[in-house]
């Protein structure tokens, strides 16, 4: 019996024990991070204690590793396992082409690298992330700290100079002092509300020195896993 949640949490916690089907013994698995993806993780270890499920999990941020140890998930590294047979992983946003914004959650290097390095991306979420064009949600760019103020005054530029209208660029911070990655970078967040051409805003953010990578996610994911608050599931 599913705990008492929130119909938000409920629709999150539907859509990551329905992607946990998708797991069997014998899997390299990729471990998202952000809440709707802890949900999932806490499913693998159940199904670990409870069938013997056999996996070896690799983690996208040190809270998504303590919590896969804490319950008992066999926790590897990529460069140990080098390729995944399947990754799930939260998101901000996801439009009909499954094109997603991530990296609310900081984490988002690692998991553009885990998601990539994977015969599978399977995305969950709850339907409130859907959206018609990726944008509303604030656009998480990775730089690295050493002279990040230049950087995000050259990211201003580009994305003027390309017609995306970036209405404000503020570094995430976290009490005052900047928000720091897994990596030791820092986490710009572009207020773009709408991003029209999300594939070449993607390749060139990459092209701006001092950006490490930015949080659209361009064909990487599969499948999307979709919770509904009157717990209903999809999967498309
Ligand atoms: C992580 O989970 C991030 O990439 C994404 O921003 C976040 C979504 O958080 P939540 O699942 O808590 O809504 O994958």
């Amino acid at each position: 019996m599913s705990p008492e949640l929130s119909p938000i949490d409920r629709a999150k916690y539907i859509a990551a024990r329905r992607s946990c089907d998708f797991v069997e013994s014998g899997m390299r698995v990729g471990l998202g991070t952000g809440s709707t993806a802890a949900w999932m993780v806490r499913r693998l270890g159940e199904r670990i204690r409870d069938e013997g499920l056999e996996i070896v999990g690799v983690p996208t941020s040190t809270r998504t590793a303590d919590l896969a140890r804490q319950l008992g998930i066999p926790v590897s590294t990529l460069d140990e396992v080098k390729w995944l047979d399947i990754t799930i992983d939260g998101a901000d946003e996801f439009d009909e082409t499954l094109n997603l914004i991530k990296g609310g959650g900081g984490a988002l290097l690692q998991e553009k690298i885990v998601a990539t390095a994977s015969d599978r991306m399977v995305v969950i979420a709850d339907v409130e992330k859907e959206v018609r064009t990726l944008g509303a949600f604030p656009l998480p760019v990775e730089t690295i700290p050493f002279g990040w103020q230049t950087t995000k005054a050259l990211i201003e530029e580009t994305l003027v100079n390309m017609d995306v209208l970036n209405r404000e660029t503020t570094l995430r911070m976290n009490d005052d002092v900047p928000y720091v990655t897994d990596e030791g970078n820092y986490i710009i967040d572009l207020h773009l509300k709408r991003i029209g051409n999300a594939r070449q805003v993607a390749l060139v953010l990459n092209q701006i020195p001092g950006v490490v990578e930015n949080g659209l996610f361009i064909d990487i994911c599969d499948a999307v896993v979709i919770g509904r608050s009157d717990g209903s599931v999809e999967v498309r």
